[in-house]
């Protein structure tokens, strides 16, 4: 057969042809590229690696990167929302800086245990702040995370009673907004510092102290440059586990609904993680070194809740939603 320059054409677009359908008719299963900062022991990494990765293998494959070494801290719901990221252990910090209302899920004393947590992320109270992030963000709320009760550990070893004791330490806190308001609410001068560095900054003093659940404590070996835990339990720490709303729309309604029970299995069995470890990890902090105090509880929740009550922050919550948040504390 002479080859002309048609025939060469109608033969290479026959064999593109299987190519472009094989490509989409096989299309790889999406790749759910996870970035976050905690490490591949903490208890959400655990869970989502064991429980949530397993789960959804017929019809996606899970990819986690822990360490913050693909996004920094901060910029994991920018890259979902470009397409350069699929899932994120997000905060209510982060997305309040988005959206300020998200900042009620961050204010200090408000949840009261994991249940609640959870029962506050199913309410229907709930639904427009998840409808927000997927229609302005494209960022869907898979399921509610529990990091554990945030507690001040300091560098030095001042017995810390009130918020007054706290006046001049230079608290570490994440980076947004809503988070250095809690520090400030604490009594404390909050500095922000990546996750990532936090280590460093307390070992060489450039921060007094930082505050995070006692697993992380352990987790992130804080102890080893710092003296003491104050019980203060300000915040009962939660992370939204999301995923990009393009990849979800991408899913039948059959996969969906596997992803989702994935996503909550995977959350509850790191919850139980964490809770257990928590009951452990006064003691287990003690053998390394650490002193644990309890403070004035009743003066550390009034002062911060006050001082929520009376910030911009609280301007922007949706009418009626502490109480109704309180309304659902068992
Ligand atoms: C932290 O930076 O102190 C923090 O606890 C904030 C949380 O929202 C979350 O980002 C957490 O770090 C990381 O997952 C590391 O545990």
């Amino acid at each position: 057969m002479k080859l002309s320059r048609r025939s060469i054409l109608a033969g290479a677009a026959v064999i593109a042809l299987p190519m472009a359908f094989g490509t989409a008719w096989a299309q790889d299963k999406p790749v759910l590229r996870l970035s976050s900062v905690n490490s591949a022991t903490d208890q959400r990494a655990v869970a989502l690696e064991t429980v949530f990765g397993p789960a959804i293998k017929d019809f996606a494959t899970f990819q986690p990167t822990w360490g913050g070494t693909l996004f920094k801290q901060g910029t994991e719901l920018e890259a979902i929302s470009r397409g350069n990221l699929e899932m994120s252990i997000a905060s209510a910090q982060e997305l309040s800086n988005f959206f300020p209302e998200f900042s009620v899920f961050s204010a200090g004393y408000l949840h009261r245990d994991a249940a609640h947590q959870v029962a506050v992320f199913n309410d229907p109270l709930m639904q427009p702040f998840k409808d927000k992030a997927e229609a302005e963000l494209g960022v869907k709320l898979l399921t509610v995370m529990y990091l554990g009760r945030r507690q001040v550990n300091l560098n030095s070893d001042k017995e810390i009673k009130t918020p007054a004791d706290m006046a001049g330490f230079k608290l570490r806190m994440p980076p947004s907004d809503a988070w250095q308001f809690l520090g400030k609410s604490l009594g404390a001068n909050p500095v922000p510092v990546p996750f990532a560095e936090l280590y460093t900054a307390l070992q060489t003093g450039a921060v007094d102290g930082q505050d995070n659940p006692l697993p992380t404590v352990m987790d992130a070996k804080f102890y080893e440059v710092t003296k003491q835990i104050v019980l203060t339990s300000h915040l009962v720490d939660l992370n939204y586990l999301t995923l990009s709303k393009k990849v979800w729309d991408g899913l039948s309604p059959e996969n969906q609904a596997k992803l989702q029970k994935a996503a909550d299995d995977a959350a509850e069995f790191g919850r139980q993680n964490q809770l257990k470890k928590e009951d452990e990890l006064v003691e287990g902090l003690k053998a390394k070194g650490l002193k644990i105090y309890e403070p004035d509880l009743g003066a550390f929740r009034s002062t911060v809740q006050k001082a929520y009550l009376d910030s911009d922050f609280s301007k922007a919550w949706p009418a009626d939603i502490v109480d109704k948040i309180n309304a659902l504390a068992k």
